[in-house]
């Protein structure tokens, strides 16, 4: 079957990389059954062919009106799509849409029309955020990462900036890596208004925001970039399980340690 990513090297690479981290996160054990939503921008790869493509859905409502989505292309995995099944099959379990003219509706353009995401509206809502706010970032997902989340039932760790300093200090890249740190949404209704809004204030601070209860929401430029900076979060998570299993709090790196590092690698906080 002939695929809208023939004869597009550019942007079969951006829907490989989502593949590739779909993978990832089967492995890591995040992504059960359907967990876990991912959407790309890919308007800067739609050539004049794919800008007249017809529609293989019928025009479907967003829920709200988004202006600077105006002719902007997304990949999106598609609703009740499995992140094991998309490792190896991205066109069949996601799709490429297309937003129309009046901001509020997008239709289906490619290969199969596979309903995108439950999650759409919080997702776009994030993505004309970063347009607003001439933002480079292009790329969002969700997952369910396990030390994360067992961390985030605990409410003496979810005070502003207590798990930022606490996962920073566990190894020192990752606040290299993750400079701008974790923050939290207190728990709300999966898929809710009150969810995407509450993602958005949080991400004016923050790339990395944490769903108490439920996992987390990562945005950077690329999937890749955005999947590293959940990756070494949750590895700190790991080294402070596995020290709190061996029995003791660790230490974590010190006050001026921290400082040291935030100063040799220009750190924002
Ligand atoms: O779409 O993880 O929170 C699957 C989810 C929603
Ligand atoms: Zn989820």
């Amino acid at each position: 079957m002939s695929s809208i990513l023939d004869e597009r090297p550019a942007l079969r690479k951006k829907v490989e990389d989502v593949a590739e981290v779909a993978g990832y996160l089967w492995q890591k054990g995040w992504a059960e059954r359907n967990g876990g939503n991912i959407t790309i921008n890919i308007t800067s790869n739609v050539d004049a062919d794919m800008r007249q493509m017809p529609a293989i859905s019928p025009v479907m409502d967003i829920g709200i009106t988004l202006p600077e989505l105006k002719g902007q292309y997304f990949y999106c995995k598609g609703t009740g799509k499995r992140m094991r099944d998309l490792a190896r099959h991205p066109m069949a379990n996601g799709s490429i849409i297309r937003i129309l003219d009046d901001c509020k509706s997008y239709v289906i353009i490619a290969d199969e029309a596979v309903q995108p995401t439950s999650e759409l509206p919080s997702h776009l809502l994030v993505h004309n955020w970063f347009i607003k706010k001439h933002l480079p970032y292009r790329a969002s997902l969700h997952t369910h990462p396990i030390e994360l989340v067992a961390m985030s039932h605990h409410k003496p760790f979810l005070g502003k900036d207590v798990l930022s300093r606490l996962l920073w200090s566990m190894i020192p890249e990752t606040k290299a890596f993750c400079p701008r740190g974790l923050g939290i949404v207190p728990y709300k209704l999966p898929s809710s208004n009150e969810l995407a809004q509450a993602t958005l204030e949080q991400l004016a601070d923050y790339d990395v925001v944490m769903w108490e209860k439920h996992g987390v929401f990562a945005v950077d430029t690329d999937i890749i970039s955005a999947f590293d900076q959940v990756d070494v979060l949750n590895k700190s998570a790991q080294i402070y399980v596995s020290a709190r299993n061996m029995g003791f709090e660790p230490d974590g790196m010190t006050d001026e340690q921290m400082k040291e590092m935030s100063v040799a690698f220009h750190l924002p906080k």
